[in-house]
């Protein structure tokens, strides 16, 4: 859009006194986001209502995206920046003698959801509008978002995140679209006269579903597409009064989120929640589609339903619900449809991620959707027994063991199922869905994940995108393989300096940062070593301790060694015990390191409280390291190594989800690959031949760095210390953490040797940074679109392949 400054600074001014009667010196930098933000959303409007008709009237074919999580970040900058104002603002707002940060830093971050799968669905919102392809969410309008994180003492505390309590600008309430949900109760089926089932619900508990919508703004192209988050209400019939203690058990349904990340809990409250919004959405879309079609044979040529993760996989016989009990469709039609409508993306291989319901209280909450799942059970065993054998289906049917098993619903019901990254959807073909493949091997295929390099680079570093813009250019911004070109300025030293010098100021910056979170002053000057991610013991991030444990002792030896600053960020879910009893020993190490004199000079440590989107802008430009050492075999894709990477940082990693991509995306030379691969820990597996112990036993230092959690060395840390030393060594280490050790100490080594080269550095940086843009989500929503949605034109570059070469 065309805006001034000049027209920018009366309009906002203007804006502020209809608020709030007060001119703009007065107001505080809470009241100037909130006019910033409802001035901006009037620029939203026309081309939110545009796009939507023109969407209608084109009978444009439309993606939903079901996703119980969704972390959009901070919206003000990223909107500004979207329309193509965001220069302007900036200019005019410092016209009138205000830090355009400080407004920024007003805005809440709605957190929510947990991490990577909640990041990702927003990622995928921007860029389905950036690109131009008509995607909407559907999600929970959660009143209280992720905990906030505080640490007393050493260990994580958990409070409550009060995100809404100025109110979201973003939101629009759209009363007029609310649908019921009915939970409970018995359903009769009676044969109508038409010769369908009347299908009449008794004693049901209704919810009346409201949505909000939130704009997603396209980049510079006019599209705005529409995030719709659902919120739970007592209904509004005439005649029926609802008990305080009844509109509060309507109000917990869109209360709290889940604070699990890869776990499972099996509650009744988060059954009810996905039911909630899965049925809300599906309501809503055939109803609009019903406004202007007269049957529903149409209906999969037009809408296209993604399932992230299996949250939302009661899509799919709510589907049928709908096209039978309201839309009078027969199953095989019904079935044909819902088939053509839903995908379904995998994001976990952990077991106890994978969603099951016990039977009783599925059938209890949802007595209609259980009975069409058995339905759905019973002709997938009438089809597939004979040819597989009762044992294989016996195994794979959605009914089984007593539950509902919402993977292989959800595999059963969709027409393509995917992973996020090549290993891991291999991984999902070899163990967690081996038997669906070979029913249905057509339906299996790989989406590595993606990032929005807007929000990361453009926004998030600025300094970086200054200089790529004065060498190469501002077509990275629009097309991010265009980053590519920096290849050509390898042997450029000027430029080589020019990159170590932008990284520099990135890093004085977040050392400012990080002073005003944890009072901790560290040296810019450091090699600034990150690992920012949930805490899980998978992800290894006691392997990163261990390290540094390693380093303490080599300094107090007396060893001289580049200075490092470990910077973590990591939620743990509250109820994950050894999850937190981890974070205790860090925030000690930390403690332990700061605190020496000998030490400090050349190791500090600091773990910054409350990580989320907002954290993560400010701590990934100043990344010299990426720290991504999972378990092989165990991290889906990640994507905080892609953020890290396209911010220049080298990557530390093991051979496991998108790590590998990235390998093969920089080459050898530029990314430091340790530790064991997938298939060497599958064959620990399979011949039940790992031994932690004879790792500590062979190699003294890890010896000496394991005997530091119990011999009292680290003050405070008597229970955890213990608890972590036996895992590690009575229970043999689950996650490979002492077999790694080794060649991670030898990573870090060489770590430290290139440091001391800048020059070498940098190129591997400028490498690292020119092969970012695959990554781009708009490539990632790109292959959904041709390969699953079907929702753009097949190009024949692209057909079949999932990275771009
Ligand atoms: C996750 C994976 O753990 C993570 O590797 C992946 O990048 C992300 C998005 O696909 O999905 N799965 C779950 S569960 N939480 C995640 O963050």
């Amino acid at each position: 859009m065309a805006l001034t400054k000049e027209q920018f600074i009366t309009e906002f001014k203007d804006m502020a006194l209809r608020l709030y009667a007060a001119p703009i010196e007065d107001l505080s930098s809470q009241q100037l986001y909130q006019a910033l933000a409802l001035l901006t959303r009037s620029y939203i409007a026309k081309p939110w209502a545009d796009t939507k008709a023109r969407y209608d009237e084109e009978e444009t074919k439309q993606v939903f995206y079901f996703s119980i999580e969704f972390l959009p970040g901070r919206l003000l900058q990223s909107n500004l920046l979207n329309l193509g104002i965001l220069d302007e603002v900036e200019a005019g707002l410092k016209e009138l003698d205000l830090h355009p940060d400080k407004i920024f830093d007003a805005e809440a971050d709605p957190g929510l959801g947990n991490g990577g799968l909640g990041r990702l669905a927003s990622a995928f919102m921007d860029a389905m509008a950036s690109v131009g392809m008509a995607g909407n969410g559907n999600g929970i309008r959660y009143q209280y978002g992720l905990f906030k994180q505080a640490f007393v003492n050493g260990y994580q505390v958990e409070l409550p995140d009060d995100w809404m309590r100025n109110g979201f600008p973003w939101e629009t309430r759209k009363e007029n679209r609310a649908v019921t949900v009915k939970f409970g109760g018995w359903v009769e089926l009676r044969p109508s006269r038409g010769g369908h089932l009347r299908v009449i619900y008794h004693n049901t508990d209704d919810v009346l579903a409201v949505p909000y919508d939130v704009a997603m703004v396209g980049y510079h192209n006019g599209v705005v597409n529409n995030l719709r988050l659902w919120s739970a209400e007592a209904p509004i019939h005439a005649g029926t009064h609802f008990s305080l203690e009844q509109r509060e058990r309507i109000n917990q349904i869109t209360q709290i989120l889940y604070p699990d990340d890869s776990d499972n809990a099996g509650k009744e409250l988060r059954l009810r929640q996905e039911y909630f919004f899965t049925s809300a959405g599906i309501q809503s879309i055939v109803r609009h589609y019903r406004r202007t079609h007269n049957s529903m044979a149409g209906f999969a040529d037009r809408v296209a339903i993604h399932i992230n993760d299996t949250h939302p996989a009661m899509a799919i016989p709510e589907l049928m619900r709908v096209l039978m009990d309201d839309e009078h469709v027969g199953w095989d039609e019904a079935w044909r449809i819902t088939l053509k409508v839903m995908s379904y993306t995998n994001h976990t291989l952990l077991s106890e991620a994978l969603e099951v319901w016990p039977i009783d209280m599925f059938r209890g909450l949802l007595p209609r959707i259980y009975q069409i799942v058995q339905e759905i059970d019973r002709r997938f065993r009438l089809a597939f027994v004979p040819q597989f054998g009762q044992a294989m289906i016996d195994r794979i049917a959605p009914l089984g063991n007593g539950q509902v098993r919402m993977a292989y619903l959800a595999t059963i019901g969709s027409h393509a199922v995917n992973g996020v990254a090549p290993l891991h959807s291999e991984l999902l073909k070899k163990d967690v869905l081996h038997d669906l493949f070979q029913i249905f091997p057509e339906r299996f295929n790989n989406k590595t994940n993606g990032i929005t390099p807007r929000r990361w680079i453009q926004i998030g570093d600025r300094p970086l995108a200054h200089l790529l813009d004065k060498k190469i250019g501002t077509a990275w911004r629009q097309n991010p393989l265009a980053l590519r070109k920096l290849h050509d300025f390898i042997d450029d030293k000027r430029f080589l300096s020019d990159l170590n010098a932008t990284k520099a100021e990135n890093k004085r910056e977040l050392a400012k940062y990080i002073d005003q979170m944890v009072h901790v002053k560290v040296d810019p000057d450091a090699i600034f070593d990150v690992q920012i991610k949930r805490l899980h013991a998978y992800k290894r991030q006691l392997l990163h301790v261990l390290g540094i444990l390693d380093a303490y002792l080599a300094i107090k030896r007396g060893e001289k060694r580049p200075k490092r600053l470990h910077i973590f960020g990591a939620k743990a879910a509250p109820s994950y015990v050894y999850a937190k009893e981890i974070i205790k020993v860090m925030n000690a190490v930390a403690n332990m390191v700061n605190s020496d004199p000998e030490v400090s000079p050349y190791l500090q440590v600091v773990f910054l409280p409350n990580y989320g989107v907002t954290m993560a802008e400010k701590i990934i430009p100043g990344a010299d390291i990426s720290e991504q050492i999972s378990t092989a075999g165990k991290e889906a894709s990640g994507t905080s190594n892609m953020k890290l990477m396209s911010a220049g940082a080298l990557t530390l990693a093991t051979l496991d989800g998108a790590n590998i991509e990235i390998k093969n995306a920089v080459g050898d030379d530029n990314i430091e690959i340790f530790g064991l691969t997938e298939k060497e820990i599958a064959g620990y597996y399979q011949r039940g031949d790992y031994r932690s112990r004879d790792f500590y036993e062979k190699d003294p230092r890890l010896h000496a760095v394991l005997d530091m959690l119990v011999n009292g060395k680290i003050p405070g840390i008597e229970t955890e210390g213990r608890d972590i030393y036996n895992a590690l060594l009575m229970y043999n280490d689950e996650y490979f953490v002492l077999a790694d050790f080794e060649s991670y100490l030898a990573a870090n080594a060489r770590v430290d040797k290139l440091y001391q080269q800048p020059q070498l550095w940098a190129k591997k940086v400028l490498v690292n940074i020119a092969e970012s843009g695959r990554f781009s989500a708009d490539f990632t929503v790109q292959r959904y679109g041709r390969e699953i949605w079907h929702v753009l034109p097949q190009t024949p570059e692209d057909d079949g392949s999932d990275t771009e070469g």
